[in-house]
C-alpha cells in the first residue's frame, strides 16, 4: 500500500542516514531528498501502523485555510500542536518574569521538576492566549506564517495576493496550466516567523479529471511531523478537487531534509515491526463546495482501524 513507502523511508533513513547535528540540540538521522508517492484513489493516507490524530490535522489546514496565524484558534479546538512557539515569543520577552525558560524544551525531557514547573508557565500561556485579547494579538501570533502566504502575501506595492483563490480560479479555468503554485517561502518574512516554513511550496495538476499534487518540504521530522503533512496535503487536494468537480489523483511528497531524531529510533523501530492496515476513507459534506465555507464537522474519516498511538517527544 501507499503506506509502505512512508516505512521504506524511515528503514532507508535508519540505515544509509547520516548523524547530523540539529538546531534543536537534539541530533539527527538524515538523508537529503526522497519523494513518496500516495495514490489517493486507493484510501485516505492517514498512517494505520500508528494512530495518526485526523482532527488536529483537519483544524490546522482549516486554521491554514483561514488565513489564521495566531494559535487562539488552535487552542478553541483543543489543538495544541503550536503551542511551543508561540511559548518561545513570550518567555523571551520583557513581559515574561515567571522562572528561567531557558532551553525549555530539552531541559524539559530530561528534568521532571523542571517539566512540572514548565507545564504550569504553559497552561497559564494558554489561558491568556484564550482570554486575553491584547496578549493573544501579541504572543499567541506565529507570524507571517503558512495562513498569511497562503491567503494575504503581501507585495512590495503594499498589495495583498491571494494564493489559495487564484489557484483554485486556474484550476477552475485553465486546468492544464503548469503554474498552479502556491509558495509559503517569502525570504521576506522568513526573519519574523516563528518557525520558517517547512512545507514550502505546492503544485497541482490536472490529467484525465483527476487532480494531483506535489509539495517540496525543505525540511521533514519523519517520525512527528511528516504523519501529518501527508495527511494534510490529501485533505487539501480532495478538497480542492471537490471544489473544482475533479477526483483525486496523487499526492507527491517531495522532501529535503528528512530526518529521524535520535530520541525517535525505538518509536521509529517499534512502528516497522507493524503490519500495514486498509487505509481509511475520507468523507466530504457534499452539501458544501467552496473550501473556503468548510468547517470540522463537514468531514470525516471512516473505516480508520490503526495501531495504537507510539508517543515521542517533540524537539522545539
Ligand atoms: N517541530 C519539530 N521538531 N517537528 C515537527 O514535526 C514540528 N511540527 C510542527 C511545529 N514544529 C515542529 C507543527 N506540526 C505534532 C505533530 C505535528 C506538528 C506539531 C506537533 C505532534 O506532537 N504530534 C503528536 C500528537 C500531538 C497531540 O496529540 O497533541 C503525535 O504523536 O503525532
Ligand atoms: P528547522 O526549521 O530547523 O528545519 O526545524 C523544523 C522542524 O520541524 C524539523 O524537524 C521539521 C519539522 N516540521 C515538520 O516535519 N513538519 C511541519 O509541518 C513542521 C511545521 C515542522
Amino acid at each position: 500500500s501507499s503506506e509502505q513507502t512512508y516505512l521504506d523511508l524511515c528503514e532507508t533513513i535508519l540505515k544509509d542516514g547520516t548523524k547530523k547535528g540539529d538546531r534543536t540540540g537534539t541530533g539527527t538521522y538524515s538523508l537529503f531528498g526522497y519523494q513518496m508517492r500516495f495514490n489517493l484513489q486507493e484510501g485516505f493516507p492517514l498512517l494505520t501502523t500508528k494512530k495518526v490524530p485526523f482532527r488536529l490535522i483537519a483544524s490546522e489546514l482549516l486554521w491554514f485555510i483561514k488565513g489564521d496565524t495566531n494559535i487562539r484558534y488552535l487552542l478553541e479546538n483543543n489543538n495544541n500542536i503550536w503551542n511551543e512557539w508561540a511559548f518561545e515569543n513570550w518567555v523571551n520577552s520583557e513581559d515574561y518574569n515567571g522562572p528561567d525558560m531557558t532551553d525549555f524544551g530539552l531541559r524539559s525531557q530530561k528534568d521532571p521538576e523542571f517539566q512540572q514547573v514548565y507545564q504550569e508557565q504553559m497552561e497559564i500561556f494558554k489561558k491568556k492566549v484564550l482570554t486575553d485579547d491584547e496578549f493573544s494579538d501579541k504572543y499567541g501570533d506565529l507570524g507571517a506564517v503558512y495562513g498569511k502566504q497562503w491567503r494575504d502575501w503581501k507585495t512590495s506595492a503594499g498589495q495583498s495576493i491571494d494564493q489559495l483563490k487564484q489557484v483554485i480560479h486556474s484550476l477552475k479555468n485553465n486546468p492544464h496550466s503548469r503554474r498552479h503554485i502556491v509558495s509559503a517561502w517569502n525570504p521576506e518574512d522568513v526573519p519574523s516567523m516563528a518557525l520558517p516554513p517547512c512545507h514550502t511550496l505546492f503544485q497541482f495538476y490536472v490529467a484525465d479529471g483527476r487532480l494531483s499534487c506535489q509539495l517540496y518540504q525543505r525540511s521533514g521530522d519523519v517520525f512527528l511531523g511528516v504523519p501529518f503533512n501527508i495527511a494534510s496535503y490529501a485533505l487539501l487536494t480532495s478538497l480542492i478537487a471537490h471544489e473544482c468537480g475533479l477526483e483525486t489523483g496523487e499526492f507527491i511528497l517531495t522532501l529535503g531534509d528528512a530526518h529521524i531524531y535520535s530520541n525517535h529510533v525505538e518509536q521509529v523501530k517499534k512502528q516497522l515491526s507493524r503490519e500495514t492496515r486498509k487505509l481509511p476513507q475520507l468523507i466530504i459534506n457534499r452539501d458544501k463546495e467552496s473550501i473556503f465555507d468548510f468547517e470540522l464537522s463537514d468531514f470525516d474519516i471512516q473505516g480508520y482501524q490503526p495501531h495504537p498511538s507510539i508517543k515521542a517527544p517533540i524537539a522545539v
